[in-house]
C-alpha cells in the first residue's frame, strides 16, 4: 500500500494555501501534480528512494515538486509548506468544509477579519461583519451562515474514501510487527460507512505489548494518544486509529464486538440470551448451568470465539457480512437462511459514467479507454457534461459537440480492446427536463441524466419526469449531495424506484468517495423494490476508476446482489437495457 495519497494531500494543502494569498499558476500545478501522484501506479516511497528523476517520471511532476517529495521522506516536513503554513495560519480543511468557501475566501476572511476556524467564522457572520468585505455583501454571509451550521454536524467525520487508503496501511505495518498473526480493520471502516470516526484496528499476538510498542513508533504517528499494555491510539494523517492487541483464542469474538454496530451487537445478544447464550468480546459462552450469567465476562462454557465465523454459528447464524451489520433486520433475515449473496468487487465489468478532456476531465477518449483495458473493464461508456443548468465556465458540449464527440468515441471505439459506448451526462432541469436536443439523445447509446443545479428541496417529481425520458438510461447521483458539504435534494426514494423499474431506468451508486449517491439506506430500498442499481465512478482521470471499490461496498451494505447491478452483466445485456 502506497503512500501517494499521503503527499498528494500535502500538495494540495499547499496549493490551497498559496491559492487563498492569490499566487498565480502555480496552485494549478501543484493540484495536477497531485492529481497525478494520487493516481500513480507505483509506490511513491520506492520512486523517492531511486531519486528525484524516478519521482520526476510520474506526469506533471517537476524537478521542485520532486525535490519536495525527496524532502519530505528524509525529513519528515517540506519547508515551503511550513513556511505557508505560518503565514497562513488557518484551519483550512475545516473552513473550506463550509459550502461556497474555497482556499481565496479562507485567505481574504483571514486577512480581513483574522477567522482561523469556524468558530471564528461563526461569530464573524453573526457580528454581520462579513458582509462588509469588499465583493462578499449580505447574501454571501447568510449562504456561510447556513452552511456553517451543515460544516459543524460533520466535523471530525473523515471521507471513507480517504481513510480507508489509510486503514490499510496500518494494517500493513501491523501485519508486519514480529509475533502478529490475523489482524482486520474493525468498527465502521470495517463496515465500509462513508464516513469514518476513527480507525479501529484489531490484531492478534501472544506478545501485546510488543505490538503496542511499535505501533506507538511508528514512523507515520503524528502524535501517540495513549499506549497502555494491550491498546494504543495514534494520530496519522489527521485521523485517530485504535489498536487492540488480543489472544488468538479471543479475535474472532474481538473482531466480532469492535466491527459493530453497536446496534447489531446489541440485537445480537438479545437473541443469544434468549438461547442461553452469553455473547461478548470474549466469546460465546454457554450459561444454561449458571446461576448468574452476570457474574463476569468469561462465565459459563466458552463455545466460541477463535474466528467470526464460530461465533455467529455458535449463535445458529450464518456468517453475516460487516456491511450488513446495521441492525436492518439482517439477523432474522439470516436464522430464516434468506441472506442475500452480495456482489462483490471483481465482478464489476465496467463504468458507465466517466469524463475526458472534451468536458472537465483530464485526460483523452483514447486514454479513458486504454485505463480501463489496464483496470480490466470489458466496456466503459464516455459520459461528458452536456451544456445545461449547473455547468459553469463552458464545461458543457452542446449538441453540435456532442455529435462531433460521438464520430470520435465511434472512431475510437473501431480500434479498442473493449467495448465503448457513446454517452452523455445531461442536466436534470429544474422541472425535470433533459439538457441535450431529443434526436441527439436517441443516437447515444447511454444517457446519463443528473442533477447539478437547484440542488435542495423535494425533488421526487422532478426526477421521475427525467426518468421518464425516453432516452434516459441511468439517473446519475440521484440527490446530488456532497458528503461532509451539502445535504442534496430530498425525494421518495421508494417512489422514485418504481418509475425507474417501469421506464428501464438504472439508480446509480456514484463512487466519488465524496458522493456515495445513492447512499446505502435508499440503495436497500430501491434493491427491495427490485431496481436496476449501476455502480459508476464518474471518473475524471483513469486512476479514479479504482473508487468504484466504495460504490460496491456501498451496495453491499444495501444489500445488493450481483444480478441487482447492470455492470455486472456483459456488454450486450447493457446495450440492451441502454438501447
Ligand atoms: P465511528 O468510529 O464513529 O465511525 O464508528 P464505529 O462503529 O467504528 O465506533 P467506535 O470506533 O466507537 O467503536 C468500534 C466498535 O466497537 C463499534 O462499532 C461497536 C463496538 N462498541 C463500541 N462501544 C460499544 C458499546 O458501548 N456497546 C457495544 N455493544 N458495542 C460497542
Ligand atoms: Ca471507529
Ligand atoms: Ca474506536
Ligand atoms: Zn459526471
Amino acid at each position: 500500500m502506497s503512500r501517494n495519497a499521503e503527499i498528494a494531500d500535502l500538495f494540495e494543502e499547499y496549493a490551497d494555501l498559496l491559492d487563498a494569498q492569490d499566487v498565480q499558476y502555480k496552485p494549478q500545478s501543484y493540484r495536477r501534480a497531485a492529481d497525478n501522484i494520487r493516481d500513480h501506479p507505483e509506490a511513491i516511497e520506492e520512486l523517492a528512494e531511486d531519486g528525484p528523476d524516478a519521482v520526476g517520471e510520474i506526469p506533471q511532476v517537476g524537478d521542485s515538486i520532486a525535490g519536495k517529495v525527496i524532502e519530505y521522506f528524509e525529513t519528515g516536513k517540506i519547508e515551503e509548506l511550513e513556511e505557508e503554513r505560518a503565514k497562513l495560519p488557518v484551519r483550512m480543511a475545516e473552513l473550506t468544509r463550509v459550502e461556497g468557501v474555497g482556499p481565496k475566501t479562507v485567505g481574504t476572511l483571514y486577512e480581513e477579519l483574522g477567522v482561523r476556524t469556524l468558530d471564528d467564522l461563526e461569530e464573524a457572520a453573526r457580528a454581520g461583519e462579513i458582509r462588509e468585505i469588499k465583493g462578499f455583501g449580505p447574501k454571501t454571509e447568510e449562504n456561510i451562515t447556513d452552511g456553517i451550521e451543515f460544516a459543524r454536524t460533520v466535523r471530525g467525520r473523515e471521507l471513507l474514501g480517504n481513510a480507508r487508503p489509510v486503514g490499510e496501511q496500518v494494517l500493513t505495518f501491523v501485519s508486519d510487527v514480529p509475533s502478529v498473526g490475523r489482524c482486520e480493520l474493525g468498527g465502521s471502516i470495517r463496515r465500509w460507512c462513508e464516513t469514518i470516526g476513527d480507525v479501529d484496528v484489531l490484531a492478534e499476538s501472544e506478545d501485546k505489548q510488543a505490538v503496542v510498542d511499535a505501533f506507538a513508533d511508528w514512523e507515520r504517528a503524528t502524535e501517540v494518544i495513549e499506549a497502555g499494555t494491550d491498546k494504543a491510539a495514534i494520530r496519522v494523517s489527521d485521523m485517530r486509529i485504535d489498536l487492540r492487541v488480543v489472544v488468538p483464542e479471543e479475535f474472532g469474538s474481538a473482531l466480532q464486538y469492535f466491527t459493530g454496530s453497536k446496534n447489531h451487537n446489541i440485537t445480537l445478544r438479545n437473541h443469544a440470551i434468549e438461547r442461553d447464550l452469553k455473547v461478548n468480546e470474549y466469546g460465546v459462552f454457554d450459561v444454561s448451568d449458571v446461576d448468574d450469567p452476570d457474574a463476569g465476562q468469561r462465565v459459563g462454557e466458552k463455545v466460541a470465539g477463535e474466528t467470526e465465523e464460530s461465533m455467529y454459528e455458535a449463535l445458529g447464524l450464518p456468517l453475516i457480512a460487516p456491511e450488513m451489520r446495521e441492525d436492518n433486520g439482517e439477523i432474522d433475515v439470516a436464522l430464516a437462511g434468506e441472506l442475500p449473496v452480495l456482489i462483490e468487487e471483481g465482478e464489476i465489468r465496467g463504468d458507465l459514467h466517466l469524463h475526458t478532456e472534451w468536458s472537465d476531465g483530464n485526460n483523452t477518449i483514447e486514454g479513458m479507454v486504454e485505463g480501463a483495458v489496464e483496470f480490466g473493464h470489458d466496456y466503459i461508456s464516455i459520459s461528458d457534461h452536456a451544456t445545461g443548468p449547473g455547468m459553469v465556465g463552458g464545461v458543457g458540449l452542446d449538441d453540435d459537440e456532442l455529435r462531433e464527440q460521438m464520430d470520435e468515441i465511434r472512431n475510437v471505439a473501431e480500434d479498442a480492446p473493449i467495448d465503448v459506448f457513446a454517452g452523455v451526462e445531461a442536466n436534470i432541469e429544474g422541472d425535470g427536463g433533459v439538457s441535450v436536443a431529443d434526436d441527439v439523445l436517441a443516437e447515444l447509446d447511454v444517457v446519463v441524466a443528473s442533477p447539478h443545479s437547484g440542488l435542495d428541496g423535494d425533488a421526487t417529481d422532478r426526477l421521475i419526469r427525467a426518468i421518464e425520458h425516453p432516452s434516459v438510461d441511468i439517473l446519475g447521483h440521484p440527490s446530488g449531495r456532497l458528503i461532509n458539504q451539502r445535504p442534496g435534494l430530498d425525494f421518495d426514494v421508494r417512489e422514485v424506484a418504481r418509475a425507474a423499474i417501469d421506464n428501464d431506468v438504472a439508480l446509480e451508486i456514484n463512487s466519488s468517495p465524496s458522493r456515495l449517491d445513492l447512499w446505502s439506506g435508499a440503495v436497500q430500498v430501491a434493491v427491495e423494490e427490485g431496481a436496476t442499481i449501476v455502480i459508476d465512478t464518474d471518473a475524471h482521470s483513469p486512476g479514479e476508476y479504482r473508487n468504484v471499490r466504495y460504490g460496491v461496498h456501498t451496495a453491499r451494505r444495501g444489500w445488493a446482489e450481483p444480478r441487482d447491478v447492470l455492470n455486472t452483466w456483459d456488454a450486450e445485456e447493457v446495450r440492451d437495457f441502454c438501447h
